[in-house]
């Protein structure tokens, strides 16, 4: 199968690269290599060496004799190139990670709203317009977020991607009163962002459900969690491979924030009560879940197929508890620089990828290991004064800053 991955240099994509490509596909990496861009930006660096783009190839070629292609294109700002690759590569599934990321950066101020509203929303329409225009039966998997849905679910489990509604009517298709009636549909569900980056993963779906109604093309959105860990199987094999692991105010995420900041001796940063329940998936099950998405394409005319991509959910402060009674570190409640519940639960169905034969890894399966693997071994390279997140989401927020740090 020939596959490309746009996104394919960045922490989620580089490890799918290296897992396809193991498997057997022929694969390139589309990329503008704007993440390696935003470190020196914020100035603060991956905790992992990650090696350039063309040593990260060719040790993965001495490795394996394994070629993987590298297109530096701009896919928001560069449509004629997209629209070249697929024509002269002729993939059969593209995959797109291609997106701003990180919520604290879209928050940071005006000028980074619009950057990335620009970017993720032009880059998702560029694809699926040259996928239109190329005219083959390309299968998109696109990687969405469990943070289209926002995160108060009243107590229900959120279904994977669509509601079914019954809706009572007293008016007839004129109008005009009648016999109460009920109608039933099934709809997208609703959304509820809980930043700029998650309002462009909204926008995003709706530019799938118009491009599948409209030109039947096939796709696939992963809803996924946030991720834990740093290194699949592949990315193990050689440290010119190793992923990257941000653990910065702005594009290091909870779990791996918090591994790090124990292995380093910080307070654990918890906004607020810590009472946020989130979605967590490890790195290895999401490259395995999306080589299950690409094998289980929807059929073209189909709706486009949702997936919830998360193995187990957990509140905030019992991640950091937990993590403090392996690790001996201490937590600290801060203040939350962001706009969101204090306390929020959340039921996610996850049955579809389990059906697929998905096997989950466990926070009790890699958590020890990722303490000592990564956090510890890379602690020498950490920043302490980018730890702390500075982006606020209104003027009323104060920064996450522990007392002492
Ligand atoms: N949090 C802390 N302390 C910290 C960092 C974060 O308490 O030091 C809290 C946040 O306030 C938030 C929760 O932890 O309530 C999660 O924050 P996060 O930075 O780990 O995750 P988030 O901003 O939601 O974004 C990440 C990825 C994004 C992905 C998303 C999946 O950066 O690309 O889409 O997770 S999800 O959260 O399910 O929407």
């Amino acid at each position: 199968m020939k596959t490309v991955v746009c996104g394919g240099d960045g922490f989620c994509g580089w490890p799918t690269a290296l897992h396809l490509s193991a498997r057997g596909h022929d694969v390139v990496i589309l990329d503008n290599l704007s993440r390696r861009e935003i470190d020196e930006e914020l100035g603060a660096e991956s905790l992992t060496p990650i090696a350039s783009i063309e040593e990260r190839l060719d040790a993965w070629e001495e490795l394996t004799g394994k070629r993987i292609g590298f297109a530096q294109i701009d896919l928001a700002q560069d449509y004629e190139a997209v629209l070249r690759l697929l024509g002269e590569y002729a993939p059969d599934t593209v995959i797109h990670f291609a997106e701003q990321r990180a919520a604290p950066y879209s928050m940071k101020s005006p000028a980074h709203k619009r950057y990335t509203v620009d970017n993720n929303v032009n880059a998702t329409h560029n694809l699926l317009a040259a996928i239109v225009e190329n005219g083959s039966d390309i299968h998109l998997v696109h990687l969405g977020t469990m943070g289209v849905y926002g995160y108060g679910t009243a107590g229900m489990e959120i279904p994977e991607g669509y509601l079914d509604v019954q809706v009572t009517a007293d008016k007839d298709a004129e109008g005009r009163p009648c016999e109460p009636y009920q109608v039933e549909q099934q709809i997208l569900y609703p959304t509820n962002p809980g930043s700029i980056y998650h309002m462009t993963k909204v926008l995003d779906q709706h530019l799938f459900a118009y491009y599948a109604k409209n030109d039947a093309l096939r796709i696939t959105d992963l809803h996924q969690g946030i991720i834990w860990g740093t290194n699949t199987a592949e990315t193990k094999l050689d440290e010119r491979l190793v992923n990257r692991f941000d653990y910065d105010g702005d594009y290091g995420t909870v779990l791996n924030r918090f591994l790090m900041q124990s292995a380093v001796g910080y307070p654990l940063t918890v906004h607020g009560t810590g009472g946020q329940t989130r979605a967590f998936i490890h790195i290895q099950d999401m490259v395995r879940c999306v080589e299950i998405a690409v094998d289980n394409p929807p059929a073209a005319g189909e709706r486009v197929k949702i997936f919830n991509q998360l193995t187990e959910t957990h509140r905030v402060r019992e991640l950091a508890e937990l993590i403090c009674s392996i690790t001996g570190a201490r937590l600290e409640n801060v203040p939350n620089p962001r706009h969101e519940s204090a306390e929020n639960d959340l039921h996610a169905s996850n049955a579809t990828f389990l059906a697929l034969g998905l096997k989950p890894t466990t926070l009790s399966d890699g958590l020890l290991m990722e303490v000592n693997e990564t956090a510890k071994r890379y602690a020498h390279r950490a920043d302490l004064s980018k730890i702390p997140a500075s982006s606020v989401w209104t003027k009323h927020q104060q920064p996450g800053v522990p007392t002492v740090p």
